[in-house]
């Protein structure tokens, strides 16, 4: 017998070079004397995948030896982007893995970009997911994420003309690396059918008989921690035809079509929804949310049933949260399996249900909170909807009790809600049944408590609470950035802060010493290049390194207010038109970058980007302007782009209208990297303040607590004539497309001004001429950019992750041997 270190994989240069050598002859079945970048790429990306495994299946086999309590994460959403620079990272192995290749004559860097992003979510909420999952990881936590595999990802952004058009992203074409099918972890999800009453040992029960099956397959991404031998598991769930045959349609000799029906099942994970406003009553959303809700459960059941037999240890074992109130069938699946399956009685499921899960939520919109509508409810899932009814019924109940017969509380809070379309709340449904409801920043709590669930605050005050979110530095400092990530080490003296970054604070004492701001802008500059070529590649505009480089990335959404930016870039364009030479020689040069996707059906963000385009053209093109003022947008804008964009930057835009950003991440970004912040309080940006202070940031816009009085104002607020000037400069076409552009500048004018664009632009230009002001004085700018990074500490995931840890889940970190 061999001893297990025996075939432990090593991990010095040679053999690595003799692995990846290996996996282009036989995994990739090229030949070792002729592949290219992308053929590389794959075979490294196998190696480095042998050793993932190697710690995942050590991880697993340590947790199930320790059987601590879990905390099982479930999503819809998941934007992982890249993973072969994250792992070999995280593994310690990245310069052992580049000297290799060197020896084979190629670049990491050059292999890295060939892969593909893992774009399975929207935007904020999955790409908060991902960050989590790498803390997770990093902190040792015994912990697992679940959701969906989707065939296509969130869809690809190609601009025509000027205008957005989507691509599908069929992301697995050539191959995922990444992932590691288990054909042997399967599990049968039901639909639709009857529910019947049926005698079981002298009871009466509700059973359901299912009228459709389909197969879930098991899809295991290992997830390494920074610094540990702790990989985890993410699992993502495939829809296949399910084993158990339709005999009916076999026999009847209808076998073409009993083929191709069974092919159907597959639809279930097939695509992402790309639309992160509003939720539509599809009936493939709903079930993608079900299939992957009862794939999990079973697999957290079999789980917990090889180890316990008795389910009054299930919260103690269990904790399962909830991310956003996508996965929040979960709960009455739950409840299902316990009453139905396991028959524990309903108050003893009901008891176990309250106390395992939570439920995080990500939004302040009520137009973005789920509804389902009860008819396809209970067209699909026949006996939830009964479940959905009872909890109801014992929860209104016990409100009477709790408020009386005050009955438009009650049906405000109800589950239920009544009305020509009947629909089931989601948000009502998981804060009744979740032990804790967690915001996402101070302010949104805030905002849960006082607006959006109120009158749940009054009933269970000890149910709320918030985790301010943040960004794992390991993916946004040291994979994205290695040039600042070096620096802050050397002046640290230490790399500990990629574990505990709250030891960047260390670099406020340097922030005026001269060597590190020469070394500070040394490194900006150089990823100003990168930017700079990137943006020429892209877009064939040539931009000077001089600029100011002043960033907007991220979703498309009338709240976000790109459209402020834009205006406040005419505004400009038009001054440095109207500007005597002389004074010309004063403006501060500006490349003004935005990106995003807007939501295929969502026409007024469309035409944000058209807009955006247009006066592009016009203003890239001018003679007059040259170099002072450039506008660029950085089409398809993900994770990797992302990773591009923001350790580049001077200045990043974070304008929502007050009262309307849950948290916002990018901001968290973007101070990591030394990037200042021009902002309005909302959101996270208001803690951030509190760290580093309003002095080190560019601040404007109305408060949160006189958005609503403005609001009320309509038409008699009032505007300032340069924003009724540049809004006219584009109803009088001067940038073209006058009458699609018509119904974009409706939005802000005639007392329709819903996100104040109008009431916020004056204060907006002011703070954009401070930027100016404080980009000139050089000094000035590397020590705020320094101590934007410094205050960055409190950001990170890793410090959310230990809060909830502690405080919502009560979960303890495991941690492998190595
Ligand atoms: C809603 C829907 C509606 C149904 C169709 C699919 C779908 C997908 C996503 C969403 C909700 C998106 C919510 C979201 O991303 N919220 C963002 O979460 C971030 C992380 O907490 C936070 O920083 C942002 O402020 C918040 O907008």
């Amino acid at each position: 017998m061999f001893e297990l270190m025996d075939v432990f994989l090593k991990n010095d240069p040679i053999s690595l070079e003799k692995d990846i050598l290996y996996h282009v002859e036989y995994t990739v079945a090229r030949s070792r004397f002729n592949f290219d970048d992308f053929e590389a790429y794959q075979a490294l990306s196998h190696s480095v995948r042998d050793r993932l495994i190697e710690r995942w299946h050590d991880t697993q086999q340590y947790f199930k030896k320790k059987d601590p309590k879990r905390l099982y994460f479930l999503s819809l959403e998941f934007l992982m982007g890249r993973s072969l620079s994250n792992s070999v990272i995280n593994l310690g192995i990245r310069d052992q893995y580049a000297a290799a290749l060197r020896q084979l004559g190629f670049e990491f860097e050059v292999l890295a970009e060939q892969e593909g992003d893992a774009a399975l979510g929207n935007g904020g909420l999955a790409r908060l997911s991902a960050c989590q999952m790498d803390s997770l990881a990093t902190l040792d936590y015994p912990a697992m994420g679940y959701g969906l595999r989707y065939q296509y990802g969130l869809f690809r952004q190609i601009i025509l003309d000027g205008f957005q058009h989507e691509q599908p992203d069929y992301w697995l074409n050539f191959g995922n690396p990444w992932e590691i099918e288990r054909v042997h972890v399967s599990y049968a999800v039901k639909f639709y059918g009857t529910v019947e009453e049926q005698i079981l040992n002298a009871e009466k029960c509700n059973i359901w008989v299912p009228g459709e099956t389909v197969e879930a397959v098991a899809y295991d991404n290992p997830i390494p921690g920074y610094g540990t031998r702790n990989t985890i598991n993410l699992r993502l769930w495939a829809a296949k035809p399910s084993g158990q045959y339709d005999m009916e349609s076999y026999n009847t000799g209808d076998y073409i079509n009993a083929v191709v029906n069974r092919q159907k099942a597959e639809t279930i994970s097939n695509v992402l929804y790309p639309d992160d406003r509003s939720y539509q009553g599809k009936e493939l959303r709903l079930k993608q949310q079900y299939f992957f809700v009862s794939a999990s459960l079973q697999d957290i059941i079999r789980r917990f049933k090889d180890v316990h037999d008795n389910f009054d240890d299930f919260p103690g074992k269990v904790a399962l949260q909830l991310n956003d109130t996508h996965p929040s069938l979960a709960i009455v699946e739950l409840m299902r399996v316990l009453v139905d399956e396991e028959r524990l009685g309903w108050d003893r499921a009901w008891d176990i249900v309250c106390k395992t899960f939570c439920f995080t939520t990500h939004t302040v919109l009520p137009e973005a909170l789920e509804k389902i509508p009860v008819d396809l409810l209970g067209s699909l899932l026949p006996r939830h909807l009964q479940i959905i009814y009872d909890i109801n019924f014992n929860f209104v109940e016990e409100l009477k009790k709790r408020i009386g017969l005050d009955y438009s509380r009650l049906s405000l809070m109800s589950i239920v809600e009544e009305g020509a379309v009947k629909n089931i709340r989601m948000a009502n449904l998981s804060i009744v049944c979740c032990h804790t409801i967690n915001g996402v920043s101070r302010v949104h709590a805030e905002l849960l408590k006082k607006r959006v669930f109120k009158d749940f605050y009054e009933l269970w005050p000890q149910k709320f609470q918030y985790k301010t979110n943040g960004v794992t530095q390991r993916r946004w400092i040291v994979v994205s950035n290695p040039n600042l990530c070096a620096l802050v080490s050397k002046w640290l003296g230490t790399e500990a802060w990629i574990c505990n970054v709250d030891l960047l604070a260390g670099l406020q004492e340097f922030a005026s010493n001269p060597d590190l701001q020469q070394e500070w802008k040394m490194v900006k500059t150089v990823n100003k290049m990168r930017l700079a070529e990137y943006i020429e590649a892209m877009s064939g505009v040539k931009v000077s390194l001089d600029a100011m480089f002043d960033v907007q990335i991220k979703r498309i959404h009338e709240y976000k207010r790109q459209l402020l930016n834009i205006l406040g870039i005419i505004h400009r364009y038009d001054c440095i038109k109207n500007m005597e030479k002389s004074d010309k020689r004063k403006v501060v040069p500006r490349v003004c970058i935005l990106g995003g996707k807007a939501a295929p059906g969502y026409e007024i963000a469309k035409k944000i980007i058209k807009l955006c385009h247009a006066v592009a053209e016009k203003v890239n093109n001018d003679a007059d302007i040259g170099d002072l003022l450039k506008l660029v947008f950085i089409p398809d804008y993900n994770v990797s782009v992302a990773e591009l964009v923001i350790p580049g930057s001077d200045l990043s835009q974070h304008i929502s209208t007050a009262g309307h950003e849950a948290s916002g991440t990018g901001s968290m970004k973007f101070l990591m990297n030394g990037c200042l912040l021009l902002a309005t309080a909302d959101g996270s940006t208001v803690e951030i303040i509190d760290e580093i202070g309003a002095d080190n940031m560019f601040l404007f816009g109305a408060k949160m607590n006189e958005v609503s009085t403005l609001r009320d104002k309509g038409a008699a607020l009032k505007v300032p004539l340069q924003f009724a000037r540049v809004v006219r400069m584009v109803r009088d076409g001067y940038f073209g497309f006058k009458d699609y552009f018509k119904s974009l500048c409706d939005t802000v004018e005639d007392g329709r001004d819903f996100y104040l664009l109008g009431h916020d632009f004056s204060s907006y230009l002011e703070t954009q001429a401070a930027a100016d002001r404080a980009f000139v004085d050089q000094e000035k700018w590397t020590r705020m950019s320094i101590l934007s990074t410094a205050g960055s500490g409190r950001f990170s995931s890793d410090r959310t992750i230990e809060e909830y840890a502690e405080k919502t889940w009560g979960i303890e970190p495991c941690k492998c041997p190595s």
